[in-house]
């Protein structure tokens, strides 16, 4: 049974002033992720109460004038007097900072985002904020303002039918705080949402922007075989069904679902609590031994691996698989350089036992998938073996030659990678205002002519066999492959510039696939960035403005008076500017807004990849008529 709401479960108080005067320390970013960040804290109690039992429905808006609301039909947060503070506990957990992440009594925070301080932080770096509960047919209501304050105690506002419980928040983020932007971005709360109803099966959530009236509801039933299902979606899958297995020991839970398909890319995703733990740990750590234990033993049990043959390795069974690892914990230990490495070292046994006997089971029941699987695996292993014999051969020869290098790249002088930094520019137009816009000290260019091989579907002798990839290879001076040396990367900021058009998001959406199949560290340690070029010049006078979305442009507008004239121009593409425009919009380290490329953008870079650059033909051609008008969509 759950306890009741307890004077012991408020571990630290602390003032919310200490939240406003270092965000960061609570939020990661005061940019455009911490923004949306708040949303998560918010959404998260929700999912929490979801998980509770309670909680089937929610519903995150986006308001016009950029506050959020968001809506569960959980039990309502309690109403009455907190014996330790003599306020009501809504206001409590508004106002009091938990700094150990805990919330409801006796149970645990399941949910959570990476920092797991929950609604006081939000209340604290918000302009305003409401809350609403609905419980015992009464609707209960408190407003906050300036970073938190309660302006009155909460109070009763009217009576509502006696079956209707929930909660409510709505807030409006501080421009004082979030000085970057205070602009939702539907697309980043999109897919956050929909992984959220995939790691929660059965619970619908629903986004909606009142700005635009954008709307999309999300439930999946069959939870992570959905999740694993989109994943493939244009992918060739070598067997019917998606493995599937769930189970739980010592109040852990492990839920894992599998697809192979025909490619060489492996998309292994564990989550945490509903964490993307991006650097994986234990968990993943457990399934991965299991998979490839289970399939050995498979094969040699059936005789498809003689004696003398040795064993498949890790990365023979992982070619063209689609994994999906969620883990549910009680106490999770976060580590690693980001903090989304799961540590707890009981997780990896109790990972593996299940995950194994539920592929085992899987591979005695279906013995015609099994033997897909296992082709698919023994193709792969004959393929690395002979990918090395090649190479060996290749590399006497000098594999990463390259004609005329120095005429590619333009390098900075400095010499120290924290402070370098290299553009990954479109086309040579481009790439000439940015040479001539550079910071020679700090910043090199590499102009890149047309595509890049799209390696999604190419082994790394193929990949090699491209003289831009061979380009790129040799400017970063890590190696590919098994040479590959993170700590000999000579640039700390990868940017990619490219146009915001199709096209620009074709060679960004390449980019990032070459970046994650072989210099996956180089994503992982936050080293890749996109360049943010503007959307729109506004000429009003003598004044130039440079905004980088519409949401921008409509703001900057209203600012302007009345009868104001001003012209708007759509910038079309980089080319278009000269290198002051350049320099001054996108390149400066004091004006440019940078976007840094995480694990998360390449996993929605993929799901576009495939329809884009996938063997079917069909969905691909129904992705550019629906996106042609509206590049936007595009971005990652
Ligand atoms: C719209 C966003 N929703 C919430 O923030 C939200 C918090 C919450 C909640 C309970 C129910 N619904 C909620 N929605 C709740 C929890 C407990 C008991 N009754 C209701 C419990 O954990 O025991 N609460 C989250 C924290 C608290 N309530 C509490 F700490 F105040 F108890």
């Amino acid at each position: 049974m759950k306890e009741e709401y307890g004077v012991n479960d408020i571990q630290v108080l602390e003032g919310l002033e200490a939240v406003r005067k270092r965000p960061g320390m609570y939020i990661g970013t005061t940019g455009e992720r911490g923004l949306h960040h708040l949303v998560w804290e918010i959404v998260d109690n929700s999912v929490d109460e979801a998980l509770a039992g309670y909680c089937d429905d929610i519903e995150i808006i986006i308001n016009e004038d950029n506050s959020v609301s968001v809506r569960d039909d959980g039990r309502g947060m309690p109403t009455g007097v907190h014996p330790k503070t003599g306020v009501s506990t809504v206001e409590t957990i508004f106002t009091v900072l938990h700094a150990g992440g805990k919330f409801g009594g006796g149970g645990y925070k399941v949910s959570g985002g990476l920092h797991g301080v929950g609604a006081s932080v939000v209340n604290a770096l918000s302009e305003w904020l409401e809350v609403k509960v609905y419980r015992d047919g009464k609707i209960y209501h408190q407003r906050f303002e300036k970073g938190g304050h309660p302006v009155k105690p909460l109070e009763i506002i009217g009576d509502c039918d006696p079956n209707r419980t929930g909660t409510t928040v709505t807030f409006k983020p501080d421009s004082q705080i979030f000085e970057e932007t205070t602009v939702f971005n539907y697309e980043i709360l999109k897919s956050r949402t929909r992984e959220l109803a995939f790691l929660n099966k059965g619970l619908r959530i629903i986004l909606s922007d009142l700005r635009t009236g954008a709307k999309d509801e999300f439930l999946y039933n069959g939870g992570l075989i959905e999740y694993v299902k989109l994943l493939n979606t244009n992918k060739k899958p070598v067997h019917d069904d998606i493995v599937y297995v769930e189970g739980a020991e010592d109040n852990i839970s492990i839920e894992v679902a599998m697809q192979y398909n025909d490619g060489y890319s492996s998309n292994i995703y564990s989550f945490t609590n509903n964490i993307h733990t991006v650097e994986g740990g234990t968990h993943e750590d457990g399934v991965r031994l299991a998979l490839s234990r289970v399939i050995n033993n498979y094969a040699r049990n059936n005789g498809i691996l003689k004696e003398k043959d040795d064993s498949l390795t890790q990365d023979d069974v992982k070619e063209g698989i689609t994994l999906v690892i969620s883990c549910k914990h009680p106490n999770p230990q976060f580590e690693g350089q980001t903090k989304t490495k799961l540590g707890n070292v009981e997780v990896r046994k109790i990972a593996s036992n299940v995950f194994g006997a539920g592929l085992e089971k899987f591979l005695l029941e279906n013995p015609d998938q099994a033997k897909a699987i296992i082709e698919k695996v023994m193709l792969a292993s004959r393929a690395r073996v002979a990918a090395k014999k090649a190479r060996e051969l290749t590399r006497r020869k000098g594999d990463l030659e390259i004609t005329n290098f120095y005429g590619k790249l333009t390098d900075c002088k400095s010499k120290d990678p924290s402070e370098s930094e290299i553009f990954l520019v479109e086309g040579d137009s481009a790439g000439g205002s940015a040479k001539k816009g550079r910071d020679y000290m700090t910043q090199a260019i590499l102009p890149l002519r047309g595509k890049i091989l799209n390696v999604e579907k190419a082994r790394l002798d193929r990949a090699l066999s491209n003289e831009e990839i061979r380009t790129i290879v040799t400017a970063f001076g890590t190696g590919i492959g098994e040479e590959f040396d993170l700590s000999k990367l000579r640039y700390h900021k990868i940017i990619i510039m490219t146009d915001a058009d199709v096209d620009g998001s074709h060679i960004r959406i390449l980019l990032l696939t070459l970046f994650y199949r072989f210099f996956k560290p180089v994503v992982e340690h936050g080293y890749v960035y996109a360049a943010n070029p503007p959307l729109y010049k506004i000429v009003y006078g003598k004044n130039i403005k440079y905004v980088l979305s519409d949401e921008e442009k409509d703001e900057y507008v209203k600012t302007l008076p009345e009868n104001a004239k001003y012209i708007i121009t759509r910038m079309k593409g980089l080319g278009e500017m000269d290198a002051d425009e350049l320099r001054d919009t996108t390149m400066s380290k004091a004006d440019r807004i940078l976007r840094q490329i995480t694990v998360d953008d390449v996993m929605a870079a993929d799901e576009i990849f495939t329809t884009l650059m996938g063997e079917e033909v069909e969905p691909r051609k129904k992705f550019i008529e629906e996106n042609a008008l509206d590049v936007e969509n595009l971005d990652i």
